[in-house]
């Protein structure tokens, strides 16, 4: 890769997939609205809102590829949700037609599934059940990919990532785990291979209780190596049962389901 965009570069994963992707991209263009001066060689920086389109066709401007993580990324407020993910992610693929972008790697969320009971094995072609605004946002951009991809040709990858951190800190997380290096190695494979069309992959590594199924992914040849299992005895050391007819554990969303409008008082 030449010049790769990377945006929401400041935040969690960003951070940690600047350390995972170094050397990758001849050039990581970086980006966030807040400032990032760390910068590594082969780093470059622009700072820009997602929500202000004429900086967005700016930084987007000579990217070969985009991996596109910024935004709102959990429940919040309509207008966080509407300037990141909305406008943010259409500015995103509209920039990117422009500009002739030809994959974008989209930083979906489970959240766009969240509904679903624990005990139903999704695919990619599961219908979307989102259980917050935050996943709505997630599947808005899920549909736009696709738009792109049908009438335009812009091709993604539309990554449900699950929990996306060193290690899973609780039970839910055993079956949602997605390590960062599995992560880092889902985007090189996504910007590898000969034709990516628009297609669902759910990020989590080697999960023995797994409930997403990623044959119809299986092209991409990504294969996880990372399992929650090594964690699994700390794991349920750390995290007492709930009462297992607590309604957070019945969906796969867990609390972003059963948790009730973000703005009410209770
Ligand atoms: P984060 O909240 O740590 O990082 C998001 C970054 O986006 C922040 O640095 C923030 O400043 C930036 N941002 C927010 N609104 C912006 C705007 N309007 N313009 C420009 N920049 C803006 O989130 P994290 O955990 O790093 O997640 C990255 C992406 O992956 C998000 O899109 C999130 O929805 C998605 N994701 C993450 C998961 C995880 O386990 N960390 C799980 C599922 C999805
Ligand atoms: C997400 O979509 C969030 O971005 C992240 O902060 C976690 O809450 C993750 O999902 C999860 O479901 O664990």
């Amino acid at each position: 890769m030449k010049r790769v965009l990377l945006t929401g570069a400041a935040g969690t994963l960003g951070k940690a997939m600047r350390r995972a992707l170094s050397g990758w991209a001849d050039e990581l263009v970086l980006s966030d609205r807040v400032d990032i001066s760390d910068l590594q060689v082969g780093e470059s920086f622009q700072q820009c809102d997602l929500a202000d389109f004429d900086a967005v066709k700016r930084l987007v401007e000579g990217c070969d590829g985009i991996v596109h993580l910024g935004g709102q990324s959990i429940e919040g407020s309509f207008d966080s949700i509407l300037n990141g993910n909305l406008k943010g992610t259409y500015h995103i693929y509209e920039a990117a037609r422009q500009h002739k972008v030809k994959r974008i790697f989209f930083a979906s969320s489970n959240h766009v599934v969240g509904f679903h009971s624990r005990e139903t094995h999704l695919d990619a072609d599961s219908p979307m059940r989102p259980d917050s605004l935050y996943g709505v946002s997630k599947g808005f951009g899920e549909l736009l990919a696709r738009y792109y991809f049908d009438k335009f040709g812009v091709e993604s990858a539309l990554v449900r990532i699950g929990s996306c951190l060193p290690k899973p800190v609780d039970r839910r997380m055993l079956s949602t785990w997605l390590s960062e290096e599995d992560m880092a190695d889902l985007i090189k494979r996504v910007f590898s291979v000969n034709r990516l069309a628009c297609t669902v992959v759910y990020g989590a590594s080697n999960n023995p209780w797994s409930w997403w199924d990623n044959r119809k992914a299986n092209f991409l040849g990504w294969q996880p190596k990372d399992s929650s299992a090594e964690f699994e005895t700390e794991v349920l050391a750390n995290d007492p049962l709930l009462n297992t007819d607590h309604p957070v554990l019945l969906y796969q969303g867990g609390f972003f389901a059963t948790a009730g409008h973000f703005e009410d008082d209770d």
